[in-house]
């Protein structure tokens, strides 16, 4: 159930936190579009007494990455083929991606997107003439037929301001707000007490009371997104809780999963964005349907040179692609600013002119053009204004004028994510589909072992950014993984008829989680200034720790992404001392406590991604991260997933490569 707003300041945290367990079949960890795709369709597959909890640390209204809106819906299969999606996937991310998934995830997604519409999301459609009704103008559905406006092959328009709202409303209705609690964040997952391997429940804390939850369940999906504020980002300053990526994703799922032994994929991979500098606004609708081009401090459109076409080669062992992969374009981005030829432009001003001499070609008259301007206008403003409202800001301030002067892009500080443009993340079981390849092994290498989207350990699955090897899902497909989940999670409890036990007592647990607060109170008196003490550290600090020592050593914005063998070995150096003074993090309050908990959520997660980019000794993407030591794509050795998986008994890791199969079988750079 929803809880009050915050009174003014932060809730002072006590010793001694109450500590309420609850007991469920199916507990969904996470609020984003992932886990409201389960919330809406669980109640489908489940009887009547099967109990469901929902917990997000956040109200689900407006959490997750969606939460300012999105102008575009990224994945909408529509009249293309599913194999074509699987090829832009697998072309996009350097040709290592789970086929399974992807496609399963095609063959399902437009239903998701037809149903925001029928709740009530504004979809952009094509009148007869060909012209763009921006959703503001009555049109049939998706589902009647409607045409909606494509900006490129894949991605549909959309008046998106509200979008979580839309999709957070069904959901909470389907699963009812008795089963839903917000403002608690999730710490742990937790393994059965009796049966190996085997996922039992979770602990978190509630962000707004000082209440310690416990769950016991039988299975639990965790959706809480990618990974932010892993890197030091751009902003500086006041600006610093801006970023691209929602900055409130901490790295939860892919630590929490880790942590009780799920083995994890293509962690390696990152997400470093080309975006409007400083406002963080989106390219996507600007490249796509807006035809605009890259210019450099020159004025030359470098992307298409013959010089961009001959670097490209070096990474590309097929070919050129009708569409060169993400990373790629970063690539020649970054190259472009080391030889010192940025800042690099969106050049909007050509674009917009361009339409304009188009209309003017095509015999309007100047007041006709007016017009039609106005409707461009207006059209390039609410893609900022849906999902990036910061960068509209931006542009208001400083006097842009779009149509008579370009604005400076650059990529970003590396994300983590599997949705998006990004394919790291959990090892999961694909559908059980005879077309699913089948390989003999340990979970670790196999591609299907009963339920679709289940980890490694039995009951414990993950949708959305947690899936992994699998991008360019988005916010509609995550959704869709949600659906997918849910009716499998049902199956599960069919299933299996054991009951779950946890091994540690709620107390216990309890104990462990408020361990930051307890320290603080010990502690707090010790100096004059709450910030500042001999025998604690504050999360703010420990933060900037991780995100200098990743800037500078893991290939972050530092270095332009490069890093090396010897780098790395230093970063897991400073994690590893990092991780003994985070032992020593306090927390007054339960703003602070979460922002604890966070901390050590994104040290683990980015120590996985060091270990893999240690192990994997070639530069898969290159504008995502380079290893100097390794700088060109390596097919012959390197075409392979790596997996790895980090054992609880034994408190280890182990990094392995595992084969990847193509399903759908054609030139891969298509
Ligand atoms: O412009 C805990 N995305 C875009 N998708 C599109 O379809 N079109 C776009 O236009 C997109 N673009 C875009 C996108 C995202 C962002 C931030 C921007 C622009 C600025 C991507 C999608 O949003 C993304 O793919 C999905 O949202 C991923 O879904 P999911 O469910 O995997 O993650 P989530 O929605 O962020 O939800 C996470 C939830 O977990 C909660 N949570 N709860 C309990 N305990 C914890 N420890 C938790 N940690 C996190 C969160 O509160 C949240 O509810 S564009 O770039 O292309
Ligand atoms: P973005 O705004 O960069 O997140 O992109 C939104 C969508 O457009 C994603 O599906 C991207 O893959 C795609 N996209 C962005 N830029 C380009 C480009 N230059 N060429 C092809 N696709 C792009």
């Amino acid at each position: 159930m929803a809880l009050p707003n915050k009174p003014r300041g932060e809730i002072a945290a006590v010793v001694n936190p109450e500590v309420v367990e609850h007991s469920c079949d199916v507990l969904i960890v996470g609020g984003g579009m992932a886990a409201c795709g389960a919330a809406f369709e669980i109640k489908k597959w489940a009887s009547d007494d099967l109990k469901i909890i929902l917990c997000d640390k956040a109200a689900m209204e407006r959490s997750g990455a969606v939460a300012q809106g999105l102008s575009a819906i990224n994945t909408y299969i529509g009249e293309n083929a599913i194999e074509d999606y699987v090829k832009m996937v697998r072309n996009d991310l350097m040709g290592v991606v789970r086929e399974d998934l992807i496609y399963d995830l095609g063959r399902h997604v437009d239903e998701s997107v037809k149903l925001f519409e029928e709740w009530g999301l504004p979809v952009w459609k094509k009148a007869e003439d060909g012209s763009n009704l921006d959703g503001s103008k009555p049109a049939p559905t998706l589902r009647e037929g409607g045409q909606p406006v494509r900006t490129g092959k894949w991605q549909i328009m959309i008046n998106g301001e509200s979008y979580k709202c839309i999709v957070a409303e069904p959901a909470k209705k389907a699963l009812g707000e008795e089963s839903i609690m917000e403002r608690v964040f999730i710490v742990k997952m937790l393994l059965d007490k009796n049966r190996p391997n085997t996922i039992a429940g979770a602990v978190g804390f509630s962000v707004r009371e000082n209440k310690v939850h416990v769950f016991t369940c039988k299975t639990a999906l965790v959706a809480c997104g990618g990974a932010v504020n892993i890197f030091r980002p751009r902003s500086t300053g006041e600006g610093k809780g801006r970023a691209w990526y929602p900055v409130w994703n901490a790295g939860s799922t892919y630590t929490m999963c880790a942590q009780v032994g799920a083995t994890l994929t293509m962690m390696e991979n990152r997400f470093t964005p080309a975006r409007f500098k400083d406002g963080y606004g989106p390219v996507g609708a600007w490249f796509l349907l807006f035809k605009a081009k890259v210019q450099n401090g020159l004025g030359e459109f470098y992307a298409g040179s013959d010089a961009a076409k001959e670097e490209l080669k070096h990474f590309m062992p097929y070919g050129a692609s009708a569409v060169t992969p993400t990373c790629l374009r970063n690539h020649l981005m970054v190259n472009e600013f080391k030889a010192g030829r940025g800042p690099i432009y969106m050049a909007t001003d050509v674009a917009l002119n361009a339409f304009l001499d188009e209309k003017r070609a095509a015999g309007l008259d100047e007041k006709a053009v007016k017009k039609y301007w106005k409707h461009l206008e207006s059209e390039a403003w609410e893609d900022f204004l849906d999902m990036s409202v910061g960068q509209a800001g931006l542009w208001a301030g400083a006097n842009i004028e779009p149509e008579k002067v370009g604005s400076e892009i650059m990529p970003t500080e590396p994300y983590m994510l599997g949705s998006h443009s990004g394919c790291c993340g959990i090892w999961t079981s694909g559908p059980n589909e005879d077309w699913v390849p089948t390989v003999d092994g340990a979970r670790s290498h196999q591609y299907k072992w009963g339920y679709n989207r289940m980890t490694t350990v039995d009951g414990l699955f993950t949708a959305g950014d947690g899936v992994g090897a699998s991008g360019h899902k988005f916010s509609s497909g995550s959704h869709t993984e949600g659906r997918i989940v849910a009716k499998e999670m049902v199956r599960y409890c069919r299933d299996n008829t054991y009951t779950t036990e946890l091994a540690q007592s709620a107390q216990e647990l309890a104990d462990e989680i408020y361990a930051p607060v307890k320290r603080y109170h010990e502690f707090v008196g010790a100096t004059t200034a709450a910030d500042v003490n001999p025998n604690y550290c504050k999360p703010a600090g420990i933060m900037m720790r991780l995100m200098k020592a990743t800037d500078e050593y893991g290939g972050g914005v530092a270095t332009y992404y490069m890093t090396s063998g010897k780098l790395l070995g230093i970063c897991m150096d400073l994690l590893e001392l990092l991780r003994e003074d985070a032992d020593k993090m306090a927390a007054g309050d339960l703003h602070e406590l979460m922002r604890a908990w966070e901390n050590y959520h994104r040290i683990w997660c980015v120590e996985a991604h060091i270990r893999h980019i240690q192990f994997r000794e070639e530069s898969r993407y290159p504008g995502f991260y380079y290893r100097s030591d390794f700088p060109s794509v390596d097919d012959e050795n390197w075409k392979c997933f790596v997996n790895s998986t980090y054992d609880p008994q034994a408190a280890e890791w182990k990094c392995e490569k595992v084969e990847c199969i193509n399903i759908i079988e054609t030139d891969p750079w298509l």
